[in-house]
Parts: C-alpha cells; sequence; structure tokens
C-alpha cells in the first residue's frame, strides 16, 4: 500500500506514521526526518536546506523530490510505504503522481489528520523541537495554509482523501487512522 499523511505541523503524523507502518510491515518515509538528517550531517543538500528548515518555510520542490525518488527505490519501499508529510505542494503532488504512474504504483489512500490550532500550538511547544518556537511556528501553519491545505482537494476529487480527528489520545487516532486505511483495503 502507498499511503500519505496529510495534516499542520505538529497533528502527529510522524508519531502515528511511525506505529501504523509498524502495524502494516511498510517502510515510513519522512521527508522532515530526511531533510533534518542531511542538516546533522553537514551534507551539500543539508547545508542548503537548513535556512528553510530553521525558518519554517518549505524547502523547494525540487529537492524534495529528488530525495523521494531515490528512496522510494530502496527494498524497504517494495511491500509499500507510508508518506509522512509529503508532499506538501501542489507541484509536489503533480510531480509525484506521475512518478508513481510511471512506476505503476498508485497511491491507494490519503488521510488527513484534522486538529485545530490550540491544540497544535500547545503539543508544539511541549515538544521543543529545534524548529519549534512560536515564529517558526507560525511561519509553519501560514506555510500549511496556503501550499498544503489546496492538497485536501485535490485528493478529494480523486475520491481518495479520508480525514480523521487527530485531536484525541495517541491510541483513538492510531485507532482511527488504521480504520481510515482499512476502509479502502
Ligand atoms: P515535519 O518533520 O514533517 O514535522 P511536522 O509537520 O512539524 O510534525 P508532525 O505532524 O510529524 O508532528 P509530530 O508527530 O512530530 O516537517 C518539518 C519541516 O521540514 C517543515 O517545516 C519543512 O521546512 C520541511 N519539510 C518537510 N517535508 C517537506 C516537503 N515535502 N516539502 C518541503 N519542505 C518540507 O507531533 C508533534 C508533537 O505532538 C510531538 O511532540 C508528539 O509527541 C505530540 N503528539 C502527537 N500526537 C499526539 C496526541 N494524539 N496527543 C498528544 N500529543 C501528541
Amino acid at each position: 500500500m502507498r499511503i500519505v499523511f496529510l495534516g499542520p505541523p505538529g497533528a502527529g503524523k510522524g508519531t502515528q506514521a511511525k506505529r501504523v507502518c509498524q502495524e502494516l510491515g511498510v517502510a515510513h518515509l519522512s521527508t522532515g526526518e530526511m531533510l533534518r538528517k542531511e542538516r546533522e550531517r553537514r551534507t551539500e543538500l543539508g547545508l542548503l536546506v537548513a535556512d528553510y528548515l530553521d525558518n519554517g518555510q518549505l524547502v523547494p520542490d525540487q529537492m524534495v523530490l529528488d530525495i523521494v525518488a531515490d528512496r522510494i527505490e530502496m527494498d524497504d519501499c517494495k511491500p509499500g510505504c507510508i508518506f509522512d508529510g509529503f508532499p506538501r505542494t501542489l507541484h509536489q503532488a503533480e510531480a509525484f503522481d506521475r512518478l508513481l504512474d510511471s512506476r505503476n504504483t498508485p497511491l491507494d489512500v490519503v488521510v488527513e489528520l484534522v486538529i485545530e490550532q490550540g491544540e497544535l500550538l500547545q503539543r508544539l511547544m511541549k515538544r521543543g523541537r529545534g524548529d519549534d518556537n512560536m515564529a517558526t511556528i507560525r511561519q509553519r501553519l501560514r506555510s500549511y495554509e496556503n501550499q498544503t491545505e489546496p492538497l485536501v482537494n485535490y485528493y478529494s476529487n480523486r475520491k481518495i482523501l479520508r480525514s480523521v480527528d487527530a485531536s484525541g489520545s495517541m491510541e483513538d487516532v492510531f485507532q482511527s487512522l488504521l480504520a481510515a486505511i482499512a476502509s479502502v483495503q
């Protein structure tokens, strides 16, 4: 199965993707994590993306598309994959569709994690990752509203969108996600 987790920063995409991947036996592809690793290792790409991550801005599409295209060729992605935090722009979504079509491995479902802003802010401030300060969080929320939210309509029009309430406990959200995924199997 190929599954996309879509949702604002702090919705719990990463938290839940790890657990759902274990449950379903599929690979976890988090573009946020991959970019942070590049930055930690101070690779050429890592140096290019550092400012975007620190300022809460989306990294340029082509950089993200390149790392995803390489990653999905790895063996552990063969049984399936959860794409956590990717795609994040319409351009990424369209390019991703072309890539998957060319491999004859279309998306099965896109799950939107729905949650209100107050709860997001609380979660992110509590986590306190390097990019979890108020100014960066506000920018990440703006990026989400302006650039990522249009994907909800994009996938809804294709009838592969499922929306899940992400405001409950980790266990409740996990069960809702499994149910949403099972509804398309
Ligand atoms: P990401 O790494 O994707 O991070 P995120 O959206 O902020 O967080 P996520 O939703 O995964 O929340 P989490 O589970 O951790 O992106 C970081 C940056 O990378 C972006 O700002 C951007 O610059 C760049 N980037 C990534 N992908 C890109 C792309 N495709 N294109 C361009 N740029 C890209 O949960 C947050 C906290 O809440 C945790 O502390 C967790 O423990 C807690 N939590 C989770 N679920 C909970 C629950 N049910 N109850 C209580 N707490 C909960």
